[in-house]
């Protein structure tokens, strides 16, 4: 298999925690694809057409894309280890996808930054993307640190990688105050060597 992959991306980070965890690591074949939405990686759309990493080609079937679809189809192949079977399994979905949407809103407020002409960029939207992951944060705070402190799964993965991220580029926002209970949490996951392998490079 080889996985289209940047070193910077949350996303893609994912992916490769979850080969760490589950044995896979040697079967996946990286692919550097450094791209953007205003600068589309070469080779990328032909295999993705939303043009965006992580994506996953396979020899015996059509590439996956989308961190979510490419983590469940390399955890049922590695023994269904992060997804678990029963009621957890929808928390662990849901968590997930939660750590995904404050990924998403941290990417948008990055790409705003970045991308936009400055004349054209609107704080009150960057605000309002900032909301999202600060109720999120809230969130997890109040009602999901049980579930943060039980046997690893793939929600945790999410939640880790994303806050990771938010430090990365959002750091000056402080998304720990108020959640002493999420910085404790990730205190503790961000110290695991997988955790610290797969970091972004410093000034990435
Ligand atoms: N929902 C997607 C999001 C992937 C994503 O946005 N990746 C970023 C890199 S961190 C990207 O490829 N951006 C390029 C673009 O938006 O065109 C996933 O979970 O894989």
């Amino acid at each position: 298999m080889k996985l289209y992959y940047s070193p910077t991306s949350p996303y893609v980070r994912k992916v490769m925690i979850l080969l760490h965890e589950t044995g896979q690591l040697g079967d996946v074949e990286l692919l550097s694809a450094q791209t953007s939405p205003l600068a589309p990686a070469d080779g990328l759309p032909a295999k993705n057409p939303l043009a965006k990493v992580p994506a996953l080609e396979r020899a015996d079937g059509p590439t996956l894309y989308d961190s979510r679809v490419i983590c469940a189809y390399l955890d049922a192949r590695g023994g269904d280890k992060l997804y678990p079977a029963g009621a957890r399994r929808w928390d662990t979905m849901t968590l997930e996808a939660t750590g995904d949407g404050i990924l998403d809103a941290a990417l948008l407020i990055t790409y705003e930054a970045r991308m936009r002409p400055e004349d054209k960029q609107w704080p009150e939207w960057t605000d309002a993307q900032w909301s999202k992951i600060s109720g999120a944060c809230a969130a997890l705070n109040t009602r999901w640190m049980s579930h943060l402190n039980g046997p690893l799964d793939m929600g945790q993965i999410a939640v880790a990688c994303a806050l990771s991220y938010v430090d990365f580029r959002h750091d000056a926002r402080g998304w720990r105050h108020g959640n002493d209970a999420l910085a404790a949490w990730y205190a503790d996951f961000a110290a695991r060597d997988v955790m610290v392998q797969t970091a972004p490079p410093v000034g990435g």
